[in-house]
């Protein structure tokens, strides 16, 4: 169950942060998670809308985001994988695209009806923050052209999108192949990280009354609170400013901040899946 407040400094704390450097920290987490992950032949899924931050979250937490010579990826038309190569190619995390597609339906049947268990879903929101690219960004600004209004739209389509997730995880339940936890990362708070935005974004996507948390704590009682567990954690990647036709808002947190979050998140992934 999510925790409130929702800062750097609780999660840096939740963390566990050492005198090791957060890089280091990030890497040897990110490590030991896919190396659990890999004996045990399961994987675990990214999801959510596209233009959310799943490929960006994925390069940072793996460590390769942190890289001065990472370049933000364009959109992902098939699903992508961070694999382990030992004797065999294994897949440890299987991003699904997000953008509706025949591909991205092909990848949540294999993920969710395919013989492999998923261990755990990452299930990626931005609080309306949704990068749009290409034909379907000018055709959406005509309808919503101020920012508050396209914020609120995306967000509902967060809610629809969210719900068709919860399906297949029911699905996949029924079959005995999990997931037996969920994680909702709330991205991009880089550009909601101020006291009253960050509330909302917490009382959205956390808090009782909220519809995320209806469909969650529903999801919880129908698969029984034993064999499944969710939590909701902020988390940024990619701190940069984000424009919507004429209005932009500013990235507002530091390097640091952002690798205290990405810890935070790598942690209640590691802990999830030592526990399960
Ligand atoms: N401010 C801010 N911007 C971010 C963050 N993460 C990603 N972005 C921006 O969001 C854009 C989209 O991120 P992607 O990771 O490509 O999105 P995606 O969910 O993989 O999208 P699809 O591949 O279309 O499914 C990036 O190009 C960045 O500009 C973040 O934490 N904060
Ligand atoms: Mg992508």
């Amino acid at each position: 169950m999510p925790v409130e407040p929702w800062s750097v400094a609780t999660l840096a704390v939740r963390a566990g942060m050492t005198a090791y450097s957060e890089r280091q920290q990030i890497a040897s987490t990110w490590h030991r998670i896919i190396t659990k992950i890999m004996h045990r032949q399961s994987s675990i899924a990214i999801t959510g809308v596209g233009g959310v931050g799943k490929t960006v979250l994925s390069d940072y937490l793996s460590g390769e985001g942190l890289s001065i010579h990472y370049s933000t990826p364009g959109r992902s038309v098939n699903q992508e994988r961070k694999e382990l190569y030992s004797s065999k190619r294994l897949t440890a995390l299987t991003i699904v695209p997000g953008q509706v597609s025949p591909q991205k339906d092909k990848s949540l049947d294999e993920l969710f009806d395919g013989r492999r268990r998923v261990d755990g879903v990452i299930h990626v929101v931005s609080n309306g923050f949704i990068t749009l690219r290409e034909q379907d960004a000018r055709e959406l600004a005509q309808e919503h052209n101020d920012l508050e209004r396209f914020r609120e739209f995306q967000r509902n389509k967060e809610v629809e999108e969210f719900k068709e997730l919860i399906s297949y995880v029911k699905s996949s339940h029924r079959k005995g192949k999990g997931p037996s936890w969920l994680l909702l990362a709330v991205n991009k708070v880089d550009l909601y990280y101020e006291d009253t935005s960050l509330k909302g974004a917490y009382r959205h996507y956390a808090a009782p009354g909220g519809q995320f948390f209806a469909c969650l704590d529903q999801l919880g009682a129908s698969l029984g609170r034993t064999d499944f567990e969710w939590d909701a954690l902020p988390v940024c990647a990619s701190l940069s400013d984000f424009i919507w036709e004429e209005e932009g808002v500013q990235s507002m947190l530091l390097p640091d901040q952002r690798n205290k979050l990405l810890l935070g998140l790598l942690k209640a992934i590691d802990d999830r899946i030592s526990a399960s």
